[in-house]
């Protein structure tokens, strides 16, 4: 048989196995593991109707046992995630820059799965922690598996891999008492981090809204590493990956994170679900910032270091393709759990630079595969086998799959004739990209990553004023939890060096002494041998001073479509009201909720009956990104009675969300606010009340595009 069609026979063969796996006996009869047909799966086998259990019950025995070890260990970060099935599509050949085999054919779809995940909490934890997002995928190529294992965010804390195992201790509950859970606030942390000046960039970004997006559908990804593309005359090319969500750059508020927390803790679980389910597929573009090779030290930072971004002016986003999510998994442990990730997987065309927090990892994840899937064969399990054909003389080890035939298992070989063979680079064989190594053996640190500051000044210059409040609030919040004041005023030493006012508002909210100067020698961490002087953080102007990319707001994108909109409503609401501006909303693709105060079902002015989704008691205005009150004077005056109805309101105001109402009765009688706004500034305030319906409706999309209205200054004052 030719190899050809003994590989494509294979490859059939490993889709029905899938096929096989994926049905998972539905319509058939209930078997042991053995496929021995169960006439009971209720009682144990006991000796008498009241006797005790037989040790022959191997029926029960077999469940039991399956049941005491269906727990895996979580993964040591990111263990909490949701993930979804897709697909991939370069928009031109990339030829130029990589031989990549997936970026060269606009026409082909390459399959793709996304998980997204949060780092710190544990697999049961919130969804809406303060915390970096994961945004790992893994391409199915012709060529074998590419995995980009990225965050939402294009920097990271540390710039060597041997502190990892140190800042994930610190972040990670304290031992002792295994508190807090999905939280950086406490002690140990900020102790790191204030012993740790190289963080400060990445501490920027934890603390903006960046770190509690509004939806995984609505935040960016990066590959955080300069990687290098290859092309097929073997040239390299410095690339950093992006991925760009096609709705936007969304967050939350933190006072709304820590309230969906309780409310629904799997909010961002069920968005990605459910809007994959409606048809509201993520998409998010791929961009590429090439760097040529001969430009490798034109720039004021190194881009080796994975504490900088190349700022987009310097080098702009080629957006190259698109993915988008179409397909849930059919089951969460299957697929999800087990998806092994490994920035390693590479294929032709994808190479490494020598940034030495990837080098690090290019050694830990398949280390943590072995201890979390239980040994080296978990590229057998389903969601982690490529599509491309898998020869290999790997044998044995716990949960092998595959049944290997004949008696060779070496290479190489003339028994099988030297089957399988190597590949030549002209064959797709991967080959390193034969970059020249030389130096002495050292344990350092590059002078080139010295400056710790300068960009972390030029993420803070570069958001809106709104943003830089939200920065403010978050280092009130998370030193606010540090009990030792030395750790709380060696922080706000470090901040002195981003920006002086910011120290000084965040020393104010603090109440601790505002030092003008860090605490020195200021990095701790750095080796005693190297001597304290040479490795002095350095200050390097940047040439950007403020980049636009930089801020979610000043890049905002509206839409409607999939936005979660509540209808305040209760017996005796206007039912015409309701529906006209249900059919208003749900032509722009938005998803409209009836909330009252029970649940079940309504009664309308006109007799009709309203199908209640939510109670007050199960929701609350935190969970929607807008609110209408319809009309009808019995609904408003029920709702006025409740205290819950009047704080959803004031809450979503509080919250700088659109609010229409149907007639002025339900503002004038539910809220705080109304009467504080000039009524000729309603509208630009996102409060929308007209008369006429369609001007209504119209008007109440266009602020739900908008999504939220800053300029509802001291809107903290509305007591909610
Ligand atoms: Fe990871 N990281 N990481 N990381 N990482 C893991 O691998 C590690 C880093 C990232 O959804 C672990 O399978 C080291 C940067 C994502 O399954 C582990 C270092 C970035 C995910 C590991 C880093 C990431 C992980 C835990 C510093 C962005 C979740 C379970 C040298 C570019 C993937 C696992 C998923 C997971 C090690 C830093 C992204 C322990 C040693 C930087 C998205 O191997």
């Amino acid at each position: 048989m030719k190899e050809e069609e003994k590989d494509r026979e294979e490859t059939n063969k490993k889709l029905e196995d899938l096929e096989k796996d994926k049905k998972g006996g539905k319509d058939e009869f209930l078997t042991t593991n053995q496929g021995v047909k169960i006439n009971d799966n209720q009682n144990q086998l006991t000796a008498g109707d009241r006797g005790p259990t037989l040790m022959e019950d191997f029926i029960f025995r077999e469940k039991m046992t399956h049941f005491d070890h269906e727990r895996i260990p979580e993964r040591v970060v990111h263990p909490r995630g949701s993930g979804a099935h897709g697909y991939f599509q370069v928009y031109e050949s990339m030829k130029e820059f990589t031989k990549a085999g997936f970026l060269q054919d606009p026409s082909k779809k390459t399959p793709v799965f996304v998980r997204f995940s949060t780092v710190v909490g544990f697999r049961g934890s919130t969804d809406l922690a303060r915390d970096v997002r994961g945004f790992a995928t893994k391409f199915y190529t012709e060529e074998g598996n590419y995995d980009l294992v990225g965050n939402n965010m294009p920097v990271f804390f540390i710039q060597d891999a041997m502190k990892f195992p140190d800042l994930v201790h610190s972040i990670k509950p304290e031992p002792n008492s295994q508190t807090p859970q999905a939280s950086a606030a406490h002690d140990n942390f900020w102790d790191f981090t204030s012993l740790m000046p190289e963080s400060m960039h990445m501490i920027m970004w934890v603390l903006s809204d960046r770190a509690i997006p509004r939806s995984y559908r609505m935040m960016e990804g990066f590959g955080v590493h300069t990687f290098r593309f290859i092309n097929d005359q073997n040239k390299s090319t410095f690339v950093k990956f992006h991925w760009k969500p096609v709705l936007g750059v969304h967050g939350v508020l933190w006072d709304e994170a820590q309230k969906i927390s309780g409310k629904d803790p799997d909010f961002h679980r069920k968005d990605l679900w459910d809007a994959i389910e409606e048809g509201n597929y993520p998409e998010y573009e791929l961009g590429v910032q090439l760097v040529p090779e001969e430009d490798e030290h034109k720039f004021e930072f190194d881009i080796l270091d994975p504490t900088k971004i190349i700022p987009e002016e310097l080098v702009p986003v080629r957006k190259i393709g698109k993915m988008t999510l179409n397909r849930n998994p059919d089951n969460f442990f299957a697929e999800t759990e087990q998806v092994a990730f490994h920035p390693g997987h590479v294929v032709p065309g994808i190479d490494f630079s020598n940034d030495p927090l990837l080098q690090g990892r290019l050694f830990s994840y398949l280390d943590t595969q072995l201890i979390r899937l239980g040994g080296p064969n978990f590229a057998e399990i389903p969601i982690n086998r490529p599509i491309a054909p898998m020869h290999n003389n790997q044998r044995d080890g716990f949960m092998r799959q595959q049944i290997n035939q004949g008696p060779v298992h070496y290479h190489p070989n003339s028994r099988e004739g030297g089957c399988p063979f190597q590949a030549k680079m002209t064959e797709g064989g991967f080959v390193s990209h034969g970059e020249k190594v030389e130096g002495k053996k050292i344990r350092t640190r590059s002078k080139s990553f010295l400056d710790f500051f300068s960009q972390a000044k030029l993420f803070y210059d570069s958001q809106t004023e709104i943003e830089k409040k939200h920065i403010v609030d978050a280092f009130s919040f998370e030193l606010g939890k540090v009990k030792t004041v030395e750790i709380r005023e060696r922080m706000v030493g470090l901040i002195t060096q981003v920006d002086q006012t910011l120290a000084e508002r965040v020393a104010k909210k603090l109440g601790v002494e505002y030092p003008r100067e860090p605490e020195r020698p200021m990095n701790k961490g750095i080796p005693a041998d190297a001597g304290p002087e040479e490795f002095e953080p350095v200050y390097v102007e940047q040439s950007v001073k403020s980049s636009k990319p930089l801020s979610m707001l000043k890049n905002l994108v509206e839409f409607v479509k999939s936005r979660k909109i509540a209808f305040l409503c209760a017996d005796g609401v206007d039912g015409e009201s309701v529906n006209s501006m249900k059919k208003a909303l749900e032509r722009e693709g938005a998803s409209v909720k009836i909330v009252a105060p029970h649940a079940g079902m309504l009664k309308t002015s006109d007799g009709d009956t309203l199908i209640i989704d939510e109670s007050f008691i199960t929701t609350g205005s935190v969970i929607f990104d807008a609110v209408f009150v319809p009309g009808g004077q019995q609904s408003i005056s029920a709702l006025k009675k409740e205290g819950d109805a009047v704080h959803f309101l004031n809450e979503a105001y509080m919250h700088c969300k659109p609010i229409a109402a149907e007639g002025e009765a339900g503002l004038l009688e539910l809220t705080y606010f109304y009467n504080m706004i000039p009524r000729e500034q309603l509208t630009s305030k996102g409060v929308i009340l007209v008369e006429d319906k369609n001007e209504l409706s119209q008007g109440f999309i266009k602020a739900i595009g908008v999504h939220r209205f800053w300029n509802r200054e001291h809107s903290e004052d509305v007591p909610a």
